[in-house]
């Protein structure tokens, strides 16, 4: 247990990536700005069809995706791992999955896995990879748990009302595609398999970020933990199922623990760099440097990690805002630190 914790307590920093056809809509459907919410939610928060949100992948094509560039900023920031949304809320994987078509490669002109090249960069540089996978929030494959958002505020669709009201019967779900199948299938015939994959086509896997456990069952949990089990010195945090499934490491969400809230548990601060973790064009509140800097000292001080956000443009570039602040972490990183 503590053998397989001694790289990531050293490690104190490293780099979250959110990406998916979300980056595509920015924050925007139908010409509305979504109101509330990570730019990474608006499928839910703007109750979009699921063959709607689908036939947008058409047009994601992230021909700007440099695996390279990804981990050598990760790596010149001073960060020592990368944990990326293999498959976020939307249902959305990033890589090749046999158990689902609405993936990367099947779906979007790009046709190509990029956690393959991601890994390989990894290893070049030495950066530890780790997977985020949502394993029971899926609202692109049937039968997925939707956490009941009501509609995203301003948004004038004149049906919200009978939209609400539906999602309100129906356990959270919008589109009856989303019925088609129950949550214990969605769970042996989609997340288990593809957790299998992603244990097993991409190398070593340090991290599996879990999270938000809707509707999971313990017999849920109990398959997707076994399903870790070629990758015995993975580590995962506190959110596949509460609270008997409490994981290795406890996930403060955009705030900095104070000392008296710390109990010994290891901890990671994740936190983005403006206020979504998902691309949005209009989301210009970035937090300064010397802000990141000082949360970064904040939290090693306290024993603990700073995992912190880049949400990638449709075309696979990071925001230019974000590579500014990297550049400026490892300019301090270089000038402060030993290792
Ligand atoms: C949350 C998710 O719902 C957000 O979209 C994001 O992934 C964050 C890190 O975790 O609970």
């Amino acid at each position: 247990q503590d053998k397989k914790m001694e790289w990531w307590r050293e490690a104190r920093f490293g780099m979250f990536i959110h990406f998916g056809v979300y980056a595509q809509m920015a924050g925007e459907y139908n010409g509305h700005q979504q109101a509330r919410g990570g730019a990474e939610w608006i499928m839910n928060r703007m109750k979009v069809p699921v063959a709607e949100y689908k036939s947008m992948a058409k047009q994601f094509n992230p021909v700007k995706f440099n695996a390279d560039q990804w981990v050598k900023m990760a790596k010149d920031a001073g960060m020592k791992y990368l944990i990326i949304t293999a498959k976020h809320h939307d249902g959305f994987a990033l890589f090749n999955s046999k158990a689902s078509d609405w993936d990367i490669a099947d779906a979007t002109p790009y046709k190509k896995d990029i956690l393959k090249p991601l890994a390989e960069a990894c290893k070049k540089y030495g950066i530890k990879l780790g997977f985020y996978y949502s394993q029971a929030q899926d609202w692109g494959n049937a039968g997925g748990a939707v956490a009941r958002k009501v509609m995203a505020e301003g948004w004038p669709n004149p049906d919200s009302t009978k939209i609400n009201s539906y999602t309100e019967a129906h356990k959270g779900h919008w589109d009856p595609a989303q019925e088609t199948s129950t949550f214990d299938q969605y769970i042996d015939r989609v997340a288990v398999p593809q957790v299998k994959e992603l244990m097993t086509n991409y190398g070593d896997i340090a991290v599996l970020w879990w999270d938000t456990p809707t509707n999971m069952t313990d017999a849920a949990a109990l398959k997707l933990q076994a399903a870790l089990k070629s990758q015995p010195n993975i580590i995962t945090n506190d959110r596949l199922k509460r609270p008997n499934f409490p994981g290795d490491t406890k996930t403060p969400e955009q705030k900095i623990p104070n000392l008296s809230e710390l109990d010994g548990k290891d901890w990671e601060t994740c936190m983005t760099m403006n206020g979504t973790w998902g691309f949005r064009n209009s989301d210009t509140k970035w937090k300064s440097s010397p802000t990141l800097i000082h949360n970064l000292i904040d939290i090693a001080s306290k024993g603990g990690n700073y995992l912190l956000n880049i949400g990638p443009k449709p075309d696979g570039s990071f925001p230019e805002a974000s590579v500014e602040r990297l550049k400026d972490l490892g300019t301090w990183m270089k000038t402060y630190s030993e290792a």
